[in-house]
């Protein structure tokens, strides 16, 4: 299997959206070379002809690696782990482990989703406050990370895979969200842990500032 594109992959991002981060850790982490585009999403280049045509659904991050065309972040970590980490680390092959991952990306899109990324929507990108609900559903889900984390180092045991790499960026961002993680110690640490792990990659701050009416 080879472990590097015959070309830098395409990677197609914004910079504030946890959704490309998690790709950008991917790639960083995995080592492969890349080239980031830039889609303005303030100016709806994400619904534009040409970025439809690469995903329908209008959304970043979105990767071009020779004639393969992907969205959605979390295909996009099973693709780059299938085809170059021929040694399954990112992403394990046998039926519990790879259900396991996929039970955290489930958590990613769901209880991740309704939770610290709808906070930040409305704290960081719309100026609101944060409802009620949507703290409860932060809260309730940084609990069980609190406890899942108290018993390993990293989501699957003892090393990082594929389910970290999902469940970190937006966590991470918790503040954005007016979502204190001062409650959750075990929960800080795995940040920690992730953080020093080679090929990590913080997301990028600098536009921030601009962003209030920039609505993922
Ligand atoms: N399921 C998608 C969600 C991606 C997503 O929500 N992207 C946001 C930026 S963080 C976006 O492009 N929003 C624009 C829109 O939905 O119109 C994924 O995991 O990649």
């Amino acid at each position: 299997m080879a472990t590097q594109p015959a070309r830098p992959i395409k990677f197609y991002t914004y910079a504030v959206s946890g959704h490309a981060h998690r790709v950008e850790l991917a790639l960083s982490m995995l080592g492969l070379p890349f080239e980031r585009i830039e889609v303005d999403l303030k100016v709806r280049e994400h619904k534009s002809a040409a970025f439809l045509g690469r995903n329908p659904f209008g959304q970043v991050p979105v990767i071009e690696d020779g004639d393969v065309t992907l969205g959605d972040s979390n295909s996009i970590l099973v693709y780059l782990a299938k085809r170059y980490d021929p040694n399954g680390r990112w992403l394990p092959e046998d039926p519990q482990g790879a259900a396991r991952v996929q039970r955290w990306f489930s958590v990613a899109a769901g209880e991740l989703y309704n939770g610290p990324v709808s906070a930040r929507g409305y704290a960081l990108f719309r100026n609101k406050p944060v409802p009620n609900e949507v703290v409860e559903n932060a809260n309730r889900l940084f609990t069980l990370l609190e406890q899942h984390l108290a018993k390993q180092p990293f989501l699957m045991g003892a090393a990082p895979t594929l389910a970290d790499i999902a469940i970190y960026s937006y966590t991470s961002l918790a503040a954005e969200g007016r979502l204190s993680l001062e409650p959750y110690p075990q929960l800080r640490a795995w940040l920690a842990r992730f953080e020093a792990l080679p090929g990590f990659v913080p997301m990028r701050r600098s536009q921030l500032p601009a962003l209030a009416e920039a609505t993922p």
